[in-house]
């Protein structure tokens, strides 16, 4: 039989999808994919948490074409993860952050036990131009526990804000830097996306736009507009302004729209699918 689909059909199979949905291109065979970072020489590098709570099954891989090339290995549930200089970090679900070099060797960078309070649930990293990683601990999933951490290159451990000092970080998720001084942030429970001011240690935070839902990554591109995911519906948000009424599109064939990167030469955005254990990657919204 032949595999050709005939055009009729193919036609066909178009007209169901609905309106607004993107068609990407789906890459399969991932094991529970969480985020995507661009590395030294323009490569791609995906985390892969392997089996959800097990340790040292998680990796990340590079991207080569279609295909999926183990990077690094012996992982817990590795989740956000972004290159500085010539290191690439990971914050890990289970609470440590992982330093791996361009070899793929990596070091535990921080331990949970390194940080004074409780280690929940590890989700993004972030890091600003002096070197300092931001991470999100997203908390218990019930509403409390949300924490930002700044940790220095030298280790040093600081709160930037919790639960406590602000109510509405609930469950913070994808981290970006909004210039020097600033973060932006998005809440997996709310789907708010807020400013942190990291200068001002005003221990609050400013609401920049809500209605995202279950929100999870945050890229900007290189015309300044903001990219986000929504985990639960399968959506992309693009935003021509922070306060700019959302452009959405409704992502066919993916499960769960997880921590979203932009390709070396920015006309894709690359979506892991957690759920579905795939990477998609869509043509950069026009
Ligand atoms: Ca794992
Ligand atoms: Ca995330």
């Amino acid at each position: 039989m032949s595999s050709v689909l005939p055009l009729v059909a193919l036609a066909a199979a178009l007209a169901t999808l609905p309106l607004g949905a993107q068609q990407p291109q789906i890459i399969t065979g991932l094991k529970q994919p969480e985020s995507v970072a661009i590395g030294p020489g323009g490569k791609v590098y995906v985390s892969e948490t392997g089996e959800y709570e097990k340790a040292n099954d998680g990796y990340i891989s590079i991207l080569e074409g279609d295909k999926l090339r183990r990077f690094a290995s012996g992982l817990d549930d590795p989740h956000g993860i972004k290159w500085y200089r010539d290191r690439l970090f990971v914050a890990d679900n289970m609470g440590m952050v992982w330093r791996i070099d361009a070899q793929g060797n990596p070091e535990r960078f921080v331990d949970a036990t390194d940080f004074p309070r409780k280690i929940t649930n590890f989700n993004d990293l972030e890091i600003d131009q002096a070197g300092n990683l931001y991470v999100s601990d997203s908390g218990d999933w019930e509403g409390r526990g949300g924490v930002i951490y700044r940790i220095t290159p030298n280790k040093k451990i600081s709160v930037v804000l919790t639960d406590e000092d602000d109510w509405r970080l609930v469950s913070p998720n994808g981290l970006l830097m909004d210039g020097a001084g600033k973060l932006l942030v998005v809440d997996y429970t709310t789907g708010i996306l807020f400013r942190v001011d990291l200068k001002g240690g005003s221990k609050t935070m400013e609401k920049v736009a809500a209605g995202f839902g279950a929100a999870d990554g945050l890229v900007r591109d290189a015309r300044g507009r903001l990219i986000l995911t929504n985990y639960a519906a399968h959506k992309v948000y693009v935003l021509t302004a922070p306060d700019a009424k959302p452009q959405e599109l409704e992502l066919s064939g993916v499960e769960s729209a997880a921590d979203l990167g932009i390709s070396p030469d920015g006309k894709s955005l690359l979506i892991p699918d957690m759920g579905g254990g795939k990477l998609a990657i869509l043509p950069m919204p026009k």
